[in-house]
């Protein structure tokens, strides 16, 4: 069914929400655009009709439960606003409406004009390639672990361990930011020497540093780890928010890569009738310039994703006037599902697993080693249950793990 004018996606946001109501599915979507943009409750009697004309969002199609509406570029901010002030319209007062038992943004679609106001990665996922002299393999990474506990020096002895054993990235986990056991300069300072000493020994390494803090702080406290040695910091977008992830990936005064975790996403993503998908989120995150941002498993590791995670990887990697974002797997990640992850993603993916490594019966650097012979047997297309014939540290990863 259409409704309205059809959308001119040129000059509108074009919205997709899966609507869940015991009202007429046309009435719950007239509420749903009155409340997102010239609406309220009930008619008012101060403006004329021009301004709901210009200004009121449109339903453009109505299928099944999926209701699509698309907002003048005009309801959005010019200058200041950006992100924020995006996500009050597309995202904001509609999840509490009364007359929705459910509602979830699937998809989000910007105009040039607001695109263009966005700058998007500055290194991306080709940059993260050529910092780390990998132009075709997947990028195969660690999270440190235990997750917290570690000093600065074992954090840094971690990281040296896993580099020595050929992993490209590795990075603070999402709760390890400045504790007393850990403090964030010591850590930074210690985990630079690691990747000196693997880059003296030739081999390139990306450590992210967790920067997460408050918006007062988080451009400061970028600019401090860059000053420390950090060659990449980690932001967890969900709970910094996106304009800390812009003013990071914009900023002058910093010039690292900015990797994205997306901790507290489930809250949001996870219920298939209520909450936001991972692709608006995805999409926004490449706007403000994330250089990797963690897109689940694709239905092979520990956390819920599937379609989901498919259609991160395609809003991270596919056309756009902003540089392709790295898409991270990560959750559960061991050497017997990297085939799995390939074959779903391709090559252009920032393979990550922690206890997947941390946890092989040889240690760290065989770990490592495992993670490395997994994805160059799924660059070579060969079944990892074969390449471990000739390889022991991978074989003993699948003796643990299994395969699939
Ligand atoms: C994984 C880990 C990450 C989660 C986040 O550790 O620490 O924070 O994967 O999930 P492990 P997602 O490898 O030991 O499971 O990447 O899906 O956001």
């Amino acid at each position: 069914m259409h409704l309205g004018e059809p959308a001119d996606a040129g000059s509108h946001v074009v919205c997709r929400y899966r609507v869940t109501t015991d009202l007429p599915i046309e009435k719950a979507a007239e509420a749903l655009a009155a409340e997102q943009s010239t609406g309220t409750w009930t008619g008012i009697s101060t403006l004329d009709d021009s301004v709901f004309r210009r200004y009121g969002a449109k339903i453009t199609s109505i299928e099944g439960d999926m209701v699509e509406i698309a907002y003048p570029e005009e309801d959005f901010s010019i200058e200041v606003g950006g992100v924020p002030q995006i996500l009050s319209v597309i995202a904001g007062n509609l999840f509490g409406l009364e007359s929705l038992r459910g509602v979830r943004l699937e998809d989000a679609s910007f105009p040039p004009g607001i695109m263009k106001k966005y700058k998007g990665p500055r290194f991306g996922a080709g940059g993260l390639r050529e910092i780390l002299r990998r132009p075709e393999k997947p990028l195969v990474g660690t999270i440190v672990k235990p997750k917290i506990g570690l000093s600065p020096k074992e954090t840094a002895a971690y990281v040296y361990e896993a580099g020595a054993g050929g992993l490209t990235n590795s990075k603070d986990d999402e709760t390890l930011v400045d504790q007393r056991f850990c403090p964030i300069e010591e850590r930074t300072k210690a985990v630079a020497e690691s990747l000196d000493r693997l880059s003296e020994e030739g081999h390139e390494m990306l450590h992210a540093i967790n920067i997460s803090t408050g918006g007062d702080r988080i451009l400061d406290l970028a600019e401090d780890a860059a000053s420390w040695g950090a060659r990449q910091v980690m932001i967890d977008v969900m709970t910094c928010g996106f304009a800390a992830v812009q003013a990071v990936a914009e900023s002058d005064r910093v010039k690292v890569p900015v990797h994205v975790h997306r901790t507290m996403h489930g809250a949001f993503t996870k219920d298939p009738l209520h909450g936001i998908s991972m692709l608006p989120i995805a999409k926004l995150v490449r706007m403000c310039g994330g250089d990797a941002l963690h897109i689940g498993t694709l239905g092979a590791g520990k956390m819920a994703g599937g379609s989901g995670d498919r259609s991160s990887l395609g809003a991270c990697l596919g056309a756009g006037p902003h540089r392709a974002v790295m898409p991270v797997a990560s959750g559960g990640v061991h050497p017997g599902i990297v085939g799995d992850i390939v074959a779903e993603s391709g090559m252009d993916v920032q393979i990550q697993a922690g206890g997947g490594v941390a946890g092989h019966p040889g240690g760290v650097r065989k770990g490592a080693a495992a993670m490395i012979q997994a994805a160059d047997a799924a660059f070579l297309g060969i079944p990892a249950a074969e390449y471990a014939r000739t390889h022991p540290e991978l074989q003993a990863a699948l003796d643990r793990w299994g395969s699939r």
